[in-house]
């Protein structure tokens, strides 16, 4: 009896994020009520809170590389500053992710690549050296190549006032690390030796970048490496979510 009613409860709840926002609400202001800790399978489901943007690409990609079960709450801008989604992430930015089944809420889009790709067992090197190489990339995409790629954008497309000084700074930087990119790419297709969520971090930025207007065509090993992950299906995929309109959508063809 007890076992049925939580049942019902369960996939009441469910229902309700699946098909409308409340339950995530509920999910937000009571994290009393314990909807991490259901005992179904058919509850391992995540919900990742993201824009159309380049770290929220980076979860949408790897989510659709490890065939997750997964569904979008897409975020406006006015919505990160609230105190709800603050509980979730304290810096107040998109991605975060809530996993019932791991009990877990992440945010940080590097840090929801490795929790992701320790879930899955998969997307991430096994030998200790190409961890350890691997790690140091995600460290250097996160504090490198997104920062500047994104101050970049931001003072050469965007801001109202565009001082030279700054305008030289980030557009010399990012052209920088983008020879660097490409001189990391040597001998090799992707940026860890085998396709990894390095590379997954890396292309979420490059994208917005080449999409931006900062061609990549004389760096030919970027050049090559950027359209070899663009052709993947699950990319693409990863990419089309985020564009479809706000509210929460179930990813295609995902289980229950
Ligand atoms: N270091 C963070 C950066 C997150 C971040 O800057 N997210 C942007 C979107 S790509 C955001 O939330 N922007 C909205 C805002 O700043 O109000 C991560 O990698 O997750």
């Amino acid at each position: 009896m007890v076992v049925l009613r939580q049942r019902f409860q369960t996939q009441s709840i469910i229902r309700g994020e699946r098909y409308g926002a409340k339950a995530i609400d509920h999910l937000w202001t009571d994290r009393s009520i314990n909807i991490y800790r259901l005992p179904f399978m058919e509850l391992s489901v995540i919900t990742l809170f993201a824009a159309n943007t380049p770290n929220g690409h980076k979860i949408s990609i790897a989510l659709e590389e490890m065939a997750l079960p997964y569904e979008v709450r897409r975020m406006a801008p006015g919505d990160l500053a609230s105190a709800e989604f603050r509980s979730l992430n304290p810096n107040g930015k998109i991605p975060v992710i809530v996993d019932r089944d791991g009990q877990q809420v992440v945010y940080e889009s590097n840090a929801i690549l490795l929790y992701l790709s320790e879930k899955a067992d998969m997307l991430m090197p096994r030998t200790p050296d190409a961890r350890i190489e691997a790690l140091q990339l995600l460290f250097f995409q996160a504090a490198s190549i997104g920062p500047m790629f994104g101050q970049r954008a931001h003072f050469t497309k965007v801001a109202p006032e565009r001082p030279p000084t700054v305008v030289e700074r980030f557009t010399a930087e990012g052209a920088r690390l983008e020879a660097v990119m490409d001189e990391m790419l040597t001998g090799r297709d992707y940026f860890a030796g085998e396709y990894s969520i390095v590379d997954i971090s890396i292309f979420g930025w490059l994208n917005a970048s080449v999409a931006a207007g900062f061609a990549i065509d004389e760096r030919a090993r970027l050049k090559a490496w950027f359209d070899r992950v663009a052709a993947r299906a699950a990319v693409q995929r990863g990419i089309r979510i985020l564009a479809a309109p706000s509210g929460v959508a179930a990813r295609p063809g995902a289980a229950a």
